[in-house]
């Protein structure tokens, strides 16, 4: 390994809510599975190095894998943690036709959006194979990323070498293919390295605060989506942040359809107490409120 050349390479897993995008990253970082659901909120960043070798060098890929909230309607939050990414996989349900639909109408075109189109990578991943009777079952899927693989993948300066597929059927279950899943995308992003420029990262980072500036907080879900987006510059924390969200998620549930503005209103206070708990500044506390509180109003 001495003499490997080391490259870091930030990449996002995007795909409807339960398509198993937690599940996935559990498996390949820590190498576990559990049938619990337990809804992301906000994003979570693994870390985990692959060895590969690319046209006779030795490689050390240390990807920093980022899980983001899959339910629709968190942009900002989604865009935030998408910006300067290297690759994505891109997951559907293989046993859930609608997450295809998911990839084309909602998550590729953020993904464009926050990128401009200038990622290098993108790997598309159909999961949850253990459910399926056999290969035949998932042709529908297979057909949807032949598809995909011949609109998005040179749309996105992703360029594949003449052997690489841009798709795999994986189980985070059993753990098939899921180490290829990951090492597919990772051989993906050294083939398309001279694409890479820190100014796309730039680019990406000012793309998503726009969108987040311009949403006009039109569902009781963008508001949420504004107290995560805010409750790390409160807290002054990032990891603290991510605690606290959790934590209140876990005490009041996350339903799939649009929050009450009750269910809203009881996530704030409960984020707030946690905040001040945790030592947040009052005055700041009570700030972060009326502005929440605010844009809640709207919805009573
Ligand atoms: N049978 C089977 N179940 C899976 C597989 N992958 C995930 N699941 C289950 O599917 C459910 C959702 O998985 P998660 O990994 O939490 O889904 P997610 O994409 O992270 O969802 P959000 O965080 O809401 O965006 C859980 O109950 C998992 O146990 C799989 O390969 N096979
Ligand atoms: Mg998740």
């Amino acid at each position: 390994m001495g003499n490997d050349e080391v490259v870091v390479k930030k990449i996002v897993l995007l795909g409807d809510s339960a398509v198993g995008k937690t599940s996935l990253i559990r498996r390949f970082v820590h190498d576990q599975f559990d049938d619990a659901y337990i809804s992301t909120i906000g994003a979570k960043v693994s870390k985990r190095v692959v060895a590969t070798r690319y046209k006779d060098v030795d490689y050390e890929v240390k990807l920093m894998v980022w899980d983001i909230i899959g339910s629709k309607g968190f942009q900002s939050t989604q865009a935030k943690h998408i910006a300067g990414a290297d690759g994505a996989i891109l997951l559907v349900d293989l046993t859930d036709p609608k997450t295809r639909a998911g990839l084309e109408d909602y998550w590729i075109p953020l993904l464009r959006e926050v990128t401009g189109g200038i990622i290098p990578s993108l790997t598309f991943v159909g999961n949850k194979m253990d459910l399926l009777a056999g290969e035949e079952e998932a042709q529908a899927t297979v057909e949807f990323f032949r598809q995909m693989e011949a609109k998005y993948c040179d749309d996105f300066d992703g360029k594949l070498e003449t052997d690489q597929k841009a798709w795999i059927l994986t189980s985070a279950k059993t753990g098939e293919n899921v180490e290829r899943s990951f090492e597919t995308l990772a051989i993906n992003m050294l083939a398309a390295n001279s694409f890479l420029d820190p100014m796309n990262r730039q680019i990406g980072v000012a793309k998503a605060k726009s969108i987040y500036e311009s949403d006009g907080r039109k569902t009781t879900r963008s508001v949420m989506d504004l107290v995560i987006m805010e409750l790390p510059h409160l807290v002054k924390s990032t990891s603290k942040s991510t605690d606290i969200l959790q934590n209140c998620i876990s005490r009041l549930g996350f339903s799939k359809d649009l929050p009450k503005p009750r269910n809203v209103l009881d996530f704030v206070n409960c984020v707030l107490s946690s905040a001040s708990e945790a030592g947040a500044n009052p005055e700041e506390v009570q700030k972060y409120r009326d502005n929440w509180m605010k844009h809640l109003s709207k919805f009573k």
